[in-house]
């Protein structure tokens, strides 16, 4: 299958954040590739749609551009810095808790931006040729073949390729031709939350309404609300709710009294106007968690990035996810030196457990922000989990932590969580043990003490009676 010296030529179907970071890990080495997307050049595109989407990059996403070349420009430069999480009360009360050191922060960065940056860089490669309004429709991922219709016209052509690489994203036609296969497994699962996306402006003085550097959550049981800085001084604001909850608000006033009594202080900052302007001028998406396997067909196909592991949104970790697809694919061809029979299995071997495992802790999170999130106990781990890490830092790595701030494979993170909770547990026990032993103790030692204090007590309460 290779071609001179090793070059191989492959097709890319996706032009969103995987599909076009995917073309400069390829190009990079020097095959040749052609990317197909189904909708219009975002560069070039009349209307953006929709506001400005960002999202949270952490360790695992900033790695596989640096491979590329693109993590200064895109994260350092571009990205703002979250240090903490801000969780505001419903009685306005904010709470800032530090996600750890001075250098362990998650980034903000435009969708849109991160999107062009990286196409444009991929076209900067002679070998890559991108085809806007282009869609796949279908083909025969054995022979590295798919069919591609143009926008417009009812024509289709076939393309073929040595690999055809799938990151066409949670819904994906790819994925669909897997299908196929025998012994293929799929499952996915729509949550009962949508979410919509809402926007604060910046102050009058072009300054950010809320302080900047921190990732805002109003943690409200069955509804959340999260918001994330952007470069113009502005927030992107996600809501979180049940598609019943956000069919109940069908007035302006049942919205504002809704606003009122769980977000009041975000009222005032998105503004009411804004507020029901926005909220009923869009409608809430829903939210899908796909798991499958294996993600390759013999030696000629494969998916990556949501394509082959959309998760719930509520761990940040989706394209950090699909970024360490394309690092860990770019690694698996250098160690089997392009053969990529090899690379593909390896891939799918290595990748589908950590991959179900990031969607069920994305899943995880979904449950527990919702039902544990009016515990005290749950904010009290946290504390305890970050004041461990300070303490042990190279050997108390809170879930959190190993998600967001490591290259642990998120198989090891639930491992590594399920041996803290055996020892936190323990250790309760021991602890409530101990208590219980040393008050017995205390109070034998001191029995004449606390005798004369009791005597002593109920002679002075003799005198009201
Ligand atoms: P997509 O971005 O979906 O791109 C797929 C591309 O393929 C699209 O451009 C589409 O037009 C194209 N396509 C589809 N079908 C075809 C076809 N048949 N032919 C040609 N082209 C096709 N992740 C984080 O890491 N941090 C976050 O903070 C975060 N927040 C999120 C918040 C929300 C509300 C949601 C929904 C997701 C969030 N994610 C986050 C996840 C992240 O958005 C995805 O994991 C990421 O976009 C996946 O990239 P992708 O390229 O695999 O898929
Ligand atoms: C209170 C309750 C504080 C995504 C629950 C923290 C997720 C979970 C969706 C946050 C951060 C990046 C995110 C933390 C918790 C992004 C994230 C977290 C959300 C929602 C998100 C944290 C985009 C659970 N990271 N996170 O610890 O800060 O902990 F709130 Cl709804």
């Amino acid at each position: 299958m290779e071609q001179d010296g090793g070059k191989i030529t492959v097709t890319i179907v996706g032009g969103g954040l995987v599909g076009a970071l995917s073309a400069c890990f390829f190009a990079k080495r020097g095959h040749k590739v052609r990317l197909y997307e189904y909708r219009e050049d975002i560069r070039t595109a009349e209307y953006a749609r929709g506001r400005s989407i960002n999202l949270a990059m952490s360790v695992r996403a900033r790695a596989a551009l640096a491979v590329v070349g693109l993590e200064g420009a895109l994260v350092r430069e571009h990205g703002i810095p979250m240090r903490a999480r801000m969780i505001h009360s419903r009685n306005g009360e904010r709470r800032a808790i530090p996600y750890g050191t001075s250098e362990q922060c998650i980034y903000s960065v435009g969708r849109k931006y991160l999107n062009e940056v990286l196409l444009t860089a991929a076209e900067k490669n002679p070998n890559v040729e991108l085809y806007f309004q282009h869609k796949m429709v279908g083909g025969d991922l054995s022979k590295g073949e798919i069919n591609v219709e143009v926008e417009g016209s009812k024509k289709q052509m076939m393309v073929k390729a040595d690999l055809v690489i799938g990151a066409d994203g949670a819904f994906s036609s790819v994925r669909k031709q897997l299908m196929k296969q025998p012994l293929f497994n799929y499952s996915q699962t729509y949550i009962e939350h949508g979410y919509m996306e809402l926007c604060i402006p910046p102050k009058k003085s072009g300054d950010f309404a809320m302080e900047a550097n921190y990732l805002h959550i109003w943690p409200r049981g069955n509804f959340m609300m999260i918001a994330l800085p952007n470069q113009d001084c502005s927030w992107t604001v996600t809501l979180f709710m049940p598609f019943e909850q956000f069919k109940s608000l069908d007035t302006p006033q049942k919205l504002l009294d809704f606003f009122n009594h769980f977000y009041p202080d975000a009222v005032p900052l998105i503004g009411e106007d804004r507020l029901v302007k926005d909220f009923f001028e869009s409608k809430p998406s829903p939210l899908v968690s796909v798991k499958c396997k294996p993600y390759h067909v013999g030696s000629s196909a494969i998916i990556i990035g949501d394509a082959a592991h959309a998760m719930v949104p509520f761990y940040g970790q989706g394209m950090n996810a699909g970024f360490e697809d394309c690092h860990i694919f770019d690694n698996l061809m250098t160690k089997h030196k392009n053969n990529l029979k090899k690379a593909l299995e390896e891939f799918s071997d290595y990748r589908n457990p950590d991959a179900e495992a990031i969607c069920n802790l994305a899943m995880y999170n979904y449950i527990e922000m919702r039902d544990l999130v009016n515990h005290p106990s749950f904010l009290l781990r946290k504390k305890f989990d970050m004041f461990a890490h300070w303490l042990m830092p190279n050997f108390w790595i809170p879930l959190y932590s190993s998600v967001t701030f490591s290259h642990m494979r998120y198989s090891l993170c639930i491992k590594n969580r399920e041996w803290q909770d055996k020892v936190l547990h323990r250790s309760m026990y021991f602890l409530s043990f101990a208590t219980i032993l040393g008050i017995s103790a205390v109070a034998y030692k001191c029995q004449d003490t606390i005798l004369n204090i009791y005597t002593s007590m109920i002679r002075s309460a003799h005198q009201y009676f």
